[in-house]
C-alpha cells in the first residue's frame, strides 16, 4: 500500500582510485563529470571499468511532492557502501548482497539528493577474499527505491510456523515503528481467509519508537508445499493504512540416516551451481534473465540451484518459490583458513551477512538450506571455533531449515572436522580434472567412509568446456570431454543410495578476475553447462537426456 519510487536510471558516476574523498563533502569538490552509471548494474560489466576495483561515487536526485516519512531501501550495494542524503551521512553497509534501508522523518517537499560511496576492492578481512574465482561486480548492483511511509508502518514480519498433519499454527512478530504523536492501532493477521487483531499502544516518537507485536493464527486445511505442487499462501499485516504481505509455504525439512526429508519422505536433488553474473550486467538481473534461467534449468531436468557464493535476488527466490525449485543459499566465506577466520572483523562480518540473509529470506519456502561456507579448512583443527558459532546462529535465526557448508574433497586423504556440526555435508570434488587418479565410484567409497551417517550431495563436481570447442579425441577443455564427464559423474550419483544428490558446476560461464586468466580461458570459469550468453553447450543437451522429465 506504500506509494514507492524506484531510482533506477542512470546515475553521475565517477571514480577515486587514490580514495581522495573520504570526507562528507567530497562530491561538492568533486571534479565535474559527464559520466554515467546505470543503476542497478555492476561497474565490471563496463569495457571502462571491467579491472576497477576501489571506491567510486555515484550521485543522483529525486524529488518528494509534500513533506513525507520516507524509507529509502538498498537491495545490494558491492560491497561497502556509504549513502549520504543531502550532504549529511545517512547509514552505511557492508557486504555486497544484502539489503539495506534507512528511515527518514518528515522529509521536506522538493529535490533531493543522494551521493553513495561504493567500494569494491578486496582485501585480508573482506568477504569474499582476493583470489575468489568469480569477478565481484562493483557497484549499486539491484534495486534502490524511496518508500513513503505513514507515521505506524511494519518495519518487519518474521513468520513461523507448526504444522500438524494438515493444520497450521502461524506466530507472527511484527515489529512496528511509529514516527509521530501517541498512538493506538489495531494491527490485524489475516492468512488464508483466518484472521486476528491486537490493539497496540504507541508512545510518541523520540525520534522513532519500535515496538514489537506477536499474533498468531490457526488453521486448517493446509496444503504442503511441495517441488510438485508448490502452493504458497499471502500473509497480509495491516496496521491503520499501512499494509505489509509476504508469501510463505508450509513444508517439513528434516534428516533421517543419510536421508533428507522433505515432508517426510526423501529427496533426491539434481541441480546447478549459478552465479548472478551475464557480461552485460554483472551481478545485476533483469527478470527476464532470471525467467530464463529458470527455464533452461527446468527443461534440463533440474530441481535445485546452489546460490554460490552468496545470497540471491530475492526475486529469483520468489521464482524457484513458485515454480518448486529448492535452493540453497550461502554467504561468500570461500576458501577461507583458519588464519583468516581469525583476523578481526572477518568472523563477524560473516555473522552479520548471515543474518541478513536468514531474516530477509526466512519467508521463501524454496530456500531449504543455508550453507555457512565453502571450501574453508574444515580439515583443519582452528576452523571448528567460527563454524559453531556460524551453524549455532543460523540454528538460532531459523530452526525450519537444514544447515550446511561445502567441504573440499580434492585433497588425496581428507578428513573433516566440523561434519558434525551441521545437518548434511556438501561435497566439492574435481576428480580427473584438477586431480587424477579415482573414479567415481571410487571417490563415493571413499566419502562413505568417513561421512558414515551423515546426509550428503556432491555441491560441486565439473569440468571446462570452452564453447564450439570439439575434438574427436574428447581432450579436456573441449563440449565433449565435459560432456562425459558430467554424464558419467551424474549417472554415477544418481544410483548412488548413500549421496543425495547433486549440483552441478555449473550453470553458466562467467567471468573471473584478470589475474585468473592464464588458467581460465576466456577470462571465463568455463564449467558452465551453458556459456555466459546462456547457449546450451553439448553437456547440457546430454544431461537433459539422462536426467527424468
Ligand atoms: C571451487 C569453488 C568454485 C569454483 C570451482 C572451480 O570448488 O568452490 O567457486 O572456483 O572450484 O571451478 O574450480
Amino acid at each position: 500500500s506504500r506509494r514507492r519510487q524506484y531510482l533506477d536510471g542512470r546515475w553521475q558516476f565517477v571514480t577515486d582510485p587514490e580514495d581522495e574523498g573520504r570526507e562528507e563533502e567530497y562530491w561538492e569538490s568533486f571534479p565535474a563529470t559527464d559520466e554515467r552509471m546505470t543503476v542497478p548494474c555492476g561497474w565490471n560489466a563496463r569495457p571502462d571499468y571491467v579491472d576497477y576495483e576501489g571506491p567510486a561515487w555515484y550521485r543522483t536526485t529525486f524529488e518528494l511532492l509534500k513533506r513525507r516519512n520516507v524509507r529509502l531501501t538498498f537491495l545490494a550495494v558491492a560491497h561497502d557502501a556509504s549513502v549520504y542524503l543531502d550532504g549529511e551521512h545517512l547509514v552505511g553497509h557492508y557486504g555486497g548482497h544484502t539489503q539495506f534501508e534507512a528511515v527518514c522523518q518528515g522529509l521536506a517537499a522538493g529535490e533531493h539528493e543522494l551521493v553513495v560511496r561504493v567500494d569494491n576492492e578486496r582485501d585480508e578481512i573482506s568477504l569474499p577474499r582476493p583470489g575468489a574465482d568469480w569477478l565481484s561486480y562493483g557497484g549499486i548492483t539491484r534495486e534502490v527505491f524511496v518508500e513513503e511511509l505513514p507515521d505506524v508502518f511494519v518495519d518487519d514480519l518474521n513468520l513461523s510456523y507448526k504444522l500438524d498433519g494438515d493444520c497450521a499454527t502461524v506466530d507472527a512478530e511484527v515489529a512496528l515503528r511509529n514516527l509521530g504523536d501517541d498512538a493506538e492501532r489495531e494491527v490485524t493477521l489475516t492468512i488464508d481467509g483466518t484472521e486476528t487483531t491486537d490493539v497496540v499502544e504507541l508512545v510518541a516518537s523520540e525520534p522513532i519508537v519500535d515496538r514489537s507485536v506477536a499474533l498468531s493464527v490457526e488453521f486448517g486445511g493446509v496444503e504442503q508445499w511441495s517441488r510438485e505442487e508448490p502452493r504458497l499462501y499471502t500473509a497480509t499485516v495491516t496496521v491503520g493504512d499501512d499494509e505489509y504481505r509476504d508469501r510463505i509455504g508450509f513444508r517439513t525439512l528434516s534428516v533421517d540416516g543419510t536421508d533428507i526429508l522433505l515432508n517426510g519422505s526423501p529427496v533426491e536433488l539434481a541441480g546447478v551451481n549459478r552465479h548472478e553474473d551475464h557480461p552485460e550486467w554483472g551481478h545485476a538481473q533483469p527478470l527476464r534473465l532470471m525467467t530464463h534461467d529458470l527455464d533452461l534449468i527446468q527443461r534440463a531436468g533440474f530441481d535445485t540451484v546452489r546460490a554460490s557464493h552468496y545470497p540471491n535476488h530475492p526475486r529469483f527466490l520468489d521464482l524457484c518459490d513458485e515454480e518448486g525449485i529448492f535452493v540453497i543459499e550461502e554467504i561468500p566465506y570461500w576458501q577461507f583458513d583458519a588464519e583468516r577466520f581469525a583476523r578481526d572483523p572477518v568472523l563477524d562480518r560473516g555473522l552479520d551477512m548471515l543474518e541478513e540473509m536468514v531474516t530477509e529470506h526466512r519467508h521463501h519456502p524454496s530456500v531449504f538450506a543455508w550453507s555457512i561456507h565453502n571450501e574453508c579448512a574444515t580439515q583443519e583443527e582452528g576452523l571448528r571455533e567460527p563454524t559453531e558459532r556460524l551453524v549455532d546462529r543460523t540454528r538460532e535465526l531459523d530452526d525450519s531449515r537444514l544447515v550446511t557448508y561445502a567441504s573440499n574433497r580434492d585433497f588425496e586423504g581428507y578428513t573433516d572436522e566440523c561434519v558434525d556440526l551441521v545437518d548434511f555435508i556438501g561435497i566439492n570434488a574435481y576428480w580427473d580434472w584438477y586431480f587424477d587418479g579415482k573414479t567415481w565410484p571410487e571417490f563415493l567409497e571413499d566419502v562413505r567412509n568417513q561421512y558414515g551417517e551423515t546426509p550428503a550431495i556432491v555441491s560441486e563436481f565439473g569440468a571446462g568446456a570452452v564453447p564450439g570447442e570439439r575434438t574427436v579425441e574428447a581432450q579436456k577443455w573441449s563440449e565433449p570431454f565435459q560432456r562425459e564427464y558430467l554424464q558419467n559423474a551424474v549417472e554415477t550419483f544418481r544410483e548412488s543410495e548413500f549421496v543425495s544428490g547433486f549440483t552441478v558446476w555449473q550453470y553458466c560461464d562467467i567471468r573471473v578476475p584478470r589475474r585468473k586468466a592464464m588458467h581460465r580461458p576466456r577470462t571465463q570459469n568455463n564449467k558452465g553447462i551453458v556459456d555466459e550468453y546462456r547457449r546450451p553447450k553439448e553437456a547440457y543437451w546430454t544431461l537433459r537426456d539422462v536426467l527424468p522429465e
